[in-house]
């Protein structure tokens, strides 16, 4: 027997710097009520979906970036989304700016929660692959300043179980590193959810802008297949202020197909009727990780954070 459920993504287009808190979580809850009309039980938002993709600018004084954080779960501008995704029985994947204080200390992570669909949250996780500088390169163009912002994540790669399975989570650049979904599969993970913010134009040289999505999708296809697990993944895109961010929102099957993507750059509400034991097989088979995974031979992959050459 199959195991169906309804999985929604929901991308959100430009949230520009002047766009309020509340107008961009009234554009998350009509999305919400459409992935409710069309039977999703779970939704997954993007990564810091309440503000503009703040990391792009220099600011020194905490006064100026401390509006981009939420405090307390839900914060107050969470709040009206974690009201009606209860109401209608929805669950929740949301990325966003964390501020906590930590025994008298000021902390900051880039975070993600997942809300069960009657309200209960499972849990956060803290985004580990921080990618950009702390300080300013002195090109506006090109300013990616997650490391000036947010400290590593602490709390690992966690995995929740829910009413529909095993659900990880993961925030952006993590998605490109395999390490990220095979930690989350060794725990059992059969749906990994994801946010993004993807600048359209590489941050670090010149790369061809078509290569952008190919390997957003590269990567998704890959974390697929090679764990068995399905993967929803939810952009905010479009030209943000002038700064253009890829679309491509996806669900992925554990084939390692991309079953539905968004084709828009704007708010965009996308959904797939999943079966959560389609990756069943591919655990079975080629990737039974109990009959033919090899550690003893991994070593180099959490001893060494560099290449290190033999002479
Ligand atoms: N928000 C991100 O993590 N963005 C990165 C960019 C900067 C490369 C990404 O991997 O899409």
């Amino acid at each position: 027997m199959s195991r169906k459920e309804v999985f929604a993504v929901a991308q959100l287009g430009a949230v520009h710097l002047k766009d309020s808190k509340q107008a961009t979580v009234a554009r998350l809850i009509e999305m919400l009520r459409e992935a409710h009309g069309r039977g999703a039980r779970w939704i997954t938002f993007p990564e810091l979906a309440l503000t503009t993709f703040f990391p792009r600018y220099v600011y020194d004084d905490p006064a100026d970036y401390d509006p981009f954080y939420e405090e307390g779960l839900p914060s107050p501008a969470m709040a009206p989304l974690f009201d009606e995704a209860r109401r209608l029985g929805i669950g929740f994947y949301l990325g966003y700016a964390e501020k906590v204080t930590e025994a008298g200390t000021v902390r900051r992570f880039n975070t993600s929660v997942l809300v069960a669909p009657n309200g209960d949250i499972l849990g956060k996780y803290r985004k580990i692959h921080l990618p950009g500088t702390k300080d300013p390169i002195g090109d506006p163009e090109f300013e990616h300043l997650e490391k000036r912002y947010f400290e590593v994540g602490n709390l690992g790669f966690p995995v929740f179980k829910s009413d529909a399975g095993r659900i990880g989570m993961c925030i952006c650049n993590d998605r490109r590193w395999p390490e990220t979904f095979r930690v989350m599969a060794l725990r059992g993970a059969e749906i990994f959810m994801l946010g993004y913010n993807t600048p359209t134009r590489n941050i670090h040289h010149n790369e061809p802008v078509h290569l952008r999505e190919h390997h957003h999708r590269l990567s998704l296809e890959s974390a697929a297949y090679q764990n068995g697990a399905w993967v929803m993944s939810a952009a905010k895109c479009g030209s943000e202020d002038g700064f253009a961010m890829i679309g491509g929102s996806s669900i992925v099957a554990p084939t390692g197909e991309t079953v539905t993507r968004a084709v828009s750059e704007e708010d965009e509400v996308i959904s797939f009727n999943c079966d959560l034991d389609l990756g069943a097989y591919i655990r079975r088979s080629v990737f039974n990780f109990a009959k033919h995974r090899r550690p003893e031979h991994y070593g180099p992959i959490t001893a060494q954070v560099g290449v290190e050459i033999d002479d």
